[in-house]
């Protein structure tokens, strides 16, 4: 695990009267700040990470960035990098990423996160388990002290056949938290379906995983279980935006 130094606050601007989305945007502009010419960088996915890939496509226009490629978590992700301009790629022909930024659902003081609830979470740990460096960016409100702990969705990606047999498996795994699984569906009230044409299989718990590193394990023991939303040990670093400014853990 990564020796924790005292968290380094950097008071930018009072960030008292700033939106969510203000604090979003001042983490994802401190994050790509890390991002130097001709890395190849994993792009996240969610509405934090957006910010990031906003950023670089105009430092990319502005020629303060250059050479750099960009690889996406997903669809979503790859049209507004490409929107952007920013060149890209994947991890067949880019396997090793110099640092990829992405936002997270909850962070634990130890970093580990819950991700997922943007529904990218294959994409996203494939992309960030190949990266040299992977640092997080969220808003104070994901800080939470278990995993878990949030009340919202710990998702759990699944093959589509017998996904109801998986769904009740995956509760009972869970049932000292007060676990409750939900298939994940769309708009339209039909089954969400990932960029891998997967289900999502939503764990709610009443209180936080016991043993997240176990947790994992057992989630991923199932047949038929694709990935799942908790990324463990894998953040470098994490960037807070909050009412005190924005802080870098690592
Ligand atoms: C993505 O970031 C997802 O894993 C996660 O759901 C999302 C967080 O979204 P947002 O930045 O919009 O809060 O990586």
């Amino acid at each position: 695990s990564r020796d924790r130094v005292p968290s380094v606050r950097c008071l930018s601007v009072p960030a008292t009267a700033l939106t969510q989305d203000d604090l979003k945007k001042l983490a994802a502009v401190k994050a790509v700040e890390y991002v130097k010419s001709d890395m190849v960088l994993g792009l996240g996915t969610g509405s934090t990470a957006a910010f990031v890939v906003a950023e670089i496509g105009s430092l990319l226009s502005s020629g303060k960035l250059t050479g750099i490629v960009g690889v996406p978590t997903s669809t979503r992700t790859f049209d507004q990098a490409k929107s952007l301009g920013i060149p890209l790629s994947t991890l067949d022909d880019h396997p090793k990423i110099d640092l990829a930024i992405d936002g997270a659902d909850e962070v634990d003081p130890d970093l580990n996160l819950v991700k997922g609830r943007g529904g990218a979470l294959l994409r996203e740990k494939m992309v960030e388990a190949a990266s040299a460096k992977f640092v997080v960016v969220a808003d104070e409100t994901k800080l939470v002290t278990g995993l878990g702990g949030s009340g919202l969705a710990m998702p759990v990606e699944v093959v589509q056949f017998c996904w109801k047999y998986n769904l009740t498996r995956l509760q009972e795994l869970f049932k000292e938290e007060g676990c409750e699984a939900k298939l994940r569906l769309d708009g339209d009230g039909k089954p969400y379906v990932t960029d891998n044409s997967n289900y999502i299989v939503d764990l709610y718990y009443k209180t936080p995983i016991k043993d997240a590193l176990a947790a994992g394990k057992e989630i991923s023991a199932l047949e038929g279980v694709v990935e799942h939303g908790l990324f463990l040990d894998m953040a470098t670093a994490v960037i807070i935006a909050g009412k005190d400014g924005v802080s870098v853990q690592t």
